[in-house]
């Protein structure tokens, strides 16, 4: 599909599962999230190679695309450990980051058991927001000689997974990283061991852009180290003193180090060693596209769609140029690019970011070569609702792509085939818009999941949402609405109560979050004094990542006494299970426990309370108990309840009541409650109803 070089056939067919990280040469079949784990192993074995006796330091926060990561890691563990690498997850983005900040501050001070250690921090995008002052003083701090940091940030273009969409390219620029962006799993490897000595050799740290679109997908790669030889450039005249991390380190001449020379050297490993790229040159061009990342592989696949393969692509005189590192853009390579062009068209996701920088780089170069630039615009640049010629607002589609490229083709260029593929592909994207089952499937909580009960609310109350799976009650009818970032549940209460009539509100909060940051955001509404009652959902996993501990210690006795000593009023721990509370002897003092059925009560009780109050919900998550029991660590069910169909009236209650989606209405001879009622519920169900 691409000139992406495509890695030797293997001679040893041979194959085992744990291929992926031991074997030394040849082919192994990678996700993203795989090639991110062998990625240190190979840096490690790069330097060994190289007399180099180097270690690994992995910390970061989960999220998708990154959700699996951290779980991956854990199964590496050996294959790790043998690499000399040490994986610590962090309580949040923000102390990874720290953590990895200090793993390029081993070498300054005696007693380093290692030449260097490299860095690799993962988040996705809202913990890479999170990590603004981090990152902005340790990539102005610097790499280490033998060490380098890569920080690899998940991107949700299309919000598939996340409260908003995010492009972390922007953020990265504005703390001064370089950005590099692979297009596909074998870029992973060569991308990330390029991102590492990039980052030794600049001083900067790297930014790594990960995509669900790549980092989900799998490919045969090639692992052999070999096939990476990162070159120093040679005329590049560094600083005497070089431009890695000391102490003590001043912040003017942190920042003159960073934007005279760390950006600079940055740019020119960049050249050296190719990482933007012709990949279709014409004898005659006239139109060059300028792309990267996932855009590239969007392109190729609208040529293709349009029937331009490569070599009609050179006698159309279309230039196709790939960038591997998206900020800041290289001169040089995009200036040999442009010459002899007409136009250039920029294809790149979300907001522009090549499309400035490419202006920027032309703008003032030479008289006589100043192509045509368009791209989110066109040269009328029509500032207008509607006028964006390829939109930067959700994902943008293979087909727009290709209609663009026709009509700026269509210029100088047409032909039927053309005319006919892009016919064709046009109404293709047409049926695609007009969906052919037009029922939404809306995510839901599991069966059985502890949020289906703990996120109600009494009458006459309101609640606000926050980050985890019990953020979807804000998609049922239970008065729970808006919800803050991860960490800040409950905190916008803190501006509204002055103002308000309203007396009190509940917020929910993950144990998750309480653990990642949520603590503060009860501190704050304990320090205004506010009337809430946190909710903490205590279900024992960060359940919508995929069921991961939290990252220490953390149980219910630990968050009383927390919260005791932060000085919260009233506290309410509320369970399934309250026989359990027999052997727990650690909770604070005075902490009632109450059995899920009071759960209105004492919602109740706690919102006539003064200040800040805690009701601690705890069961464990539905999916979690489920592996637990798998896996022999959790006693098997000993209840379970059946509705009988031959009694049952399909009122519908138990729907109603379970919140649950197990309980199939079943169609039986006999009348229905519910279909006769004015609400017109559900006509009969059945099922069974484990814990719900
Ligand atoms: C800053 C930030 N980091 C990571 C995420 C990804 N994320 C979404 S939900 C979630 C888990 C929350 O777990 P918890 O609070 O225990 O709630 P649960 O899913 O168990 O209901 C995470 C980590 C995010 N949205 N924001």
């Amino acid at each position: 599909m691409s000139n992406l070089a495509q890695p030797p056939l293997p001679t040893d067919l041979s194959a085992s599962i744990d291929d992926k990280y031991t074997r030394h040469s040849g082919r192994v079949f990678l996700t993203g999230t795989q090639a991110l784990i062998r990625l240190p192993m190979l840096q490690r074995e790069r330097d060994l190679a190289a007399g180099l006796n180097t270690a690994g330091f992995i910390s970061g926060y989960r999220g998708s695309p990154l959700g699996n990561l951290d779980l991956g890691l854990w199964k590496a563990k050996e294959h790790l450990a043998e690499h000399h690498i040490t994986f610590q997850p962090g309580l949040n983005e923000d102390m990874a980051a720290t953590a990895v900040w200090g793993s390029q501050q081993v070498n300054l001070f005696p007693g380093a058991l290692y030449d260097g250690v490299f860095g690799l921090w993962y988040g996705k995008g809202p913990g890479v927001d999170r990590c603004g002052d981090v990152f902005r003083h340790a990539n102005a701090a610097g790499s280490s000689k033998f060490g380098g940091v890569l920080v690899i940030a998940g991107d949700d273009h299309a919000a598939k997974s996340s409260t908003l969409p995010h492009q972390t390219e922007h953020f990265f620029k504005a703390v001064m990283m370089p950005v590099l962006y692979p297009a596909n799993v074998q870029e992973y490897l060569d991308f990330g061991l390029h991102g590492w000595a990039m980052s030794r050799y600049s001083g900067c740290w790297v930014a790594f852009k990960a995509l669900a679109d790549t980092v989900e997908t799998s490919a045969s790669v090639s692992i052999d180290i070999a096939t990476v030889n990162p070159i120093f450039p040679p005329n590049f005249k560094l600083p005497p003193d070089g431009l890695n991390i000391r102490w003590p380190d001043p912040p003017l001449v942190q920042e003159a180090r960073l934007l005279n020379h760390k950006l600079y050297a940055a740019l020119a490993y960049c050249r050296a060693n190719g990482l933007n790229k012709l990949i279709i040159d014409s004898p005659a061009p006239r139109l060059g596209i300028l792309t990267a990342g996932k855009s590239y592989l969007d392109v190729r696949q609208a040529l293709d769609e349009l029937g331009i393969d490569d070599a009609l692509a050179g006698e159309i005189g279309i230039r196709l140029f790939k960038v591997g590192m998206v900020w800041p853009l290289e001169p040089e390579g995009v200036r040999h690019f442009a010459e002899g062009l007409e136009e250039i068209l920029v294809v790149e996701e979300k907001r522009q970011l090549l499309e400035y920088q490419l202006k920027e780089e032309l703008y003032n170069w030479k008289d006589d070569v100043r192509p045509r630039v368009i791209g989110k615009f066109d040269e009328i640049g029509e500032w207008s609702e509607g006028g964006w010629l390829l939109p930067a607002t959700g994902e943008l589609p293979v087909a727009t792509i290709a209609r663009v490229i026709a009509e700026r083709i269509g210029r100088f260029f047409t032909s039927p085939t053309i005319a006919a593929r892009l016919a064709l592909i046009e109404s293709k994207q047409k049926a695609a818009l007009t969906p052919i089952v037009l029922a939404e499937r809306k995510p839901h909580f599991c069966s059985g999941c502890p949020h289906n009960s703990s996120t109600r609310v009494p009458e006459g109350s309101r609640a606000v949402a926050g980050i985890g799976c019990h953020y979807m009650v804000t998609w049922m009818d239970r008065s729970t609405s808006t919800f803050t970032h991860m960490g800040g549940e409950g905190v916008p209460w803190v501006g509204q109560a002055p103002f308000t009539s309203e007396k009190h509100i509940f917020a929910n909060l993950g144990d998750g979050t309480y653990f990642h940051s949520g603590i503060l955001a009860i501190r704050q509404s304990i320090a205004a004094k506010v009337p809430i009652t946190y909710k903490i959902l205590y279900n024992d996993a960060v359940a919508m990542t995929g069921g991961q501990p939290v990252d220490g210690i953390l149980s219910v006795a630990r968050i009383t006494r927390q919260l005791e000593a932060e000085g919260v009023g009233k506290m309410v721990i509320v369970t399934n299970d309250p026989a359990k509370y027999a052997e727990i002897t650690d909770l604070a003092p005075n902490v009632p426990i109450r059995h899920r059925d009071e759960l209105d009560t004492v919602q109740r009780e706690l919102r006539e309370e003064p200040g800040v109050t805690v009701l601690i919900y705890d069961q464990v998550c539905a999916t979690e108990a489920r592996r637990r029991r798998k896996r022999g660590k959790m006693p098997a069910i000993a209840q379970r309840v059946v509705i009988n169909e031959a009694v049952c009236e399909g009122c519908g209650d138990c729907s109603v009541q379970s919140n649950c989606l197990s309980i199939v209405p079943v169609e039986t001879a006999s009348p229905s409650k519910a279909a006769n009622s004015k609400k017109d519920r559900i006509p009969r169900s059945t099922g069974k109803i484990g814990q719900f």
